[in-house]
């Protein structure tokens, strides 16, 4: 084991201190910008959901199944965030919903001035669904409010059920986990009641539900949870109180 003089170890005290008041300045900012999105989208009755996990877990399959199954009976848009391509925006409009690609280049996270104004650009109507996909990752999202109802976090049961122990502020900062592709579960060693059980531990209100974007398993209860939400956002809008 190698000694640091006082000088360096003073030096490291400095110098984390800084990176600590950057971070929360930058988080800071980012709340005035979330509060911002938050005031537009209950104003306008909007119910916006902020889709969180690491990379692969199948937001965009998830998205576009969400699409094709409310069949234009719930009037959306998507926010799409990825480090590159515009691909997942595609895969959005080819299921037919209004879509913008926000690229973080070197960014791991989407914040909530972008989101403001990939807003702004998509024109949303009023009592509208607007669904953000996050960049996948589990960590630096947790932190960043855009202004959603609700993080909701999706684990496939491809990533071991450790994840909610390993990333637990990701956990702790979501209200709903999407449990995605059950259907492989016959072909793994995943033991779903034990992530369950995991997340659950983070954050004992955590709603979940076990789907599957490709059986369909899940959907059903998925889709009556957003609906659910559209109608209060919409019933909550002030001019909805009014009349
Ligand atoms: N078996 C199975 N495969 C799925 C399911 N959902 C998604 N996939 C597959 O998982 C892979 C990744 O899906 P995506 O929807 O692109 O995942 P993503 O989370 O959007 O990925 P990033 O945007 O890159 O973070 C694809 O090959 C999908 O076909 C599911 O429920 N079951
Ligand atoms: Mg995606």
């Amino acid at each position: 084991m190698r000694f640091r003089s006082h000088e360096a170890k003073a030096e490291t005290a400095v110098s984390t201190s800084r990176i600590v008041k950057l971070e929360q300045d930058i988080l800071a900012k980012n709340n005035g910008y979330a509060e911002a999105n938050r005031r537009y989208l209950s104003a306008y009755g909007i119910f916006a959901l902020n889709l969180v996990s690491s990379p692969g877990s199948g937001k965009t399959t998830l998205l576009v199944k969400t699409i094709l199954a409310l069949n234009g009976t719930q009037p959306l848009a998507v926010i799409e965030g990825d480090q590159q391509t515009e691909n997942d925006a595609a895969r959005i409009r080819a299921a037919g919903a209004p879509a913008l690609q926000i690229n973080t280049g070197k960014g791991c996270h989407l914040d909530a001035q972008m989101v403001g104004q990939a807003m702004q650009q998509l024109g949303l109507q009023d009592d509208s669904l607007l669904l953000i996909e996050n960049v996948g990752n589990l960590v630096c999202p947790a932190s960043f409010d855009l202004g959603e109802a609700h993080k909701v976090v999706i684990l496939s049961v491809t990533e071991g059920e450790d994840k909610p122990l390993k990333y637990p502020d990701m956990f702790s900062a979501a209200d709903l986990m999407l449990l995605n592709k059950c259907d492989l579960l016959p072909h793994l060693e995943f033991d779903a009641d034990l992530a369950i059980e995991y997340a659950h531990r983070i954050n004992p209100r955590l709603q979940v539900i076990r789907i599957s974007a490709i059986s369909g398993e899940g959907m059903t209860e998925w889709l009556e949870w957003i609906r659910e939400g559209c109608c209060n956002a919409a019933a909550a809008k002030p001019e909805a109180s009014l009349g």
